[in-house]
């Protein structure tokens, strides 16, 4: 499913992360960049030991933040390595950081001249975030920043299961039906 957004173009697919070509891929991380299991395991297996080695120089990143490194072996030239909340709950808190996360990817990869950019749904793993909650927040965020800042050509969701396919594209419906 495409949709346009002003010039840009927002894209959902049902895939794997560490295999995309934009420009720059988004890890689901945690606050020590020292690696993990879900989308952080496979994109670190797939980059090679180099991207470790980077992500031990950088001390970190706080929940809602972002920072970026090379994409090493990927196809991606950088990583940008973020980190959602972990979910105890609904609250504006809650989702505050996970909106936050969306939007210090964005910034991070503008102020590098990314065009293009790959998301995973971040925070609906390990860290509980149900996908029904998460997916008009994730989408709303995006579409937001685009908006503001076209210069973002693409930015594509890549959704590990049919499930988690099935509820952005039916989250993105309904946002792009209420502008109609
Ligand atoms: N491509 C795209 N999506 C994927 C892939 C993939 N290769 N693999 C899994 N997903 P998670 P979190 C989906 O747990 O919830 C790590 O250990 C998965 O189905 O990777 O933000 C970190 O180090 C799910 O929908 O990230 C942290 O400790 C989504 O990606 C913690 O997990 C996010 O799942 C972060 O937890």
């Amino acid at each position: 499913m495409e949709v346009k957004i002003g010039s840009s173009v927002l894209e959902l697919i049902q895939g794997d992360i560490t295999q995309q070509d934009t420009e720059a891929i988004v890890n689901a991380a945690n606050r020590t960049l020292l690696g993990g299991g879900g989308v952080d395991g496979a994109i670190h297996r797939a980059a090679g030991p180099e991207l470790l080695a980077e992500c031990r120089t950088l001390g970190g990143c706080e929940t809602g933040d972002a920072v970026i490194t090379k994409g090493c072996k990927l196809k991606a030239r950088y990583v940008i390595h973020t980190v959602g909340p972990v979910y105890r709950g609904a609250s504006p808190s809650t989702e505050g950081l996970l909106k936050s996360a969306y939007q210090r990817s964005l910034e991070v990869a503008r102020a590098k001249g990314v065009r293009s950019v790959a998301f995973p749904s971040i925070s609906t793993g390990a860290y509980g975030y149900p996908l029904e909650e998460a997916a008009p927040v994730a989408l709303r965020t995006v579409i937001g920043f685009v908006q503001r800042y076209p210069e973002i050509e693409r930015v594509r969701f890549v959704l590990r299961s049919s499930r988690a396919f099935r509820t952005f594209e039916e989250a993105l419906g309904r946002i792009t039906s209420e502008g109609s």
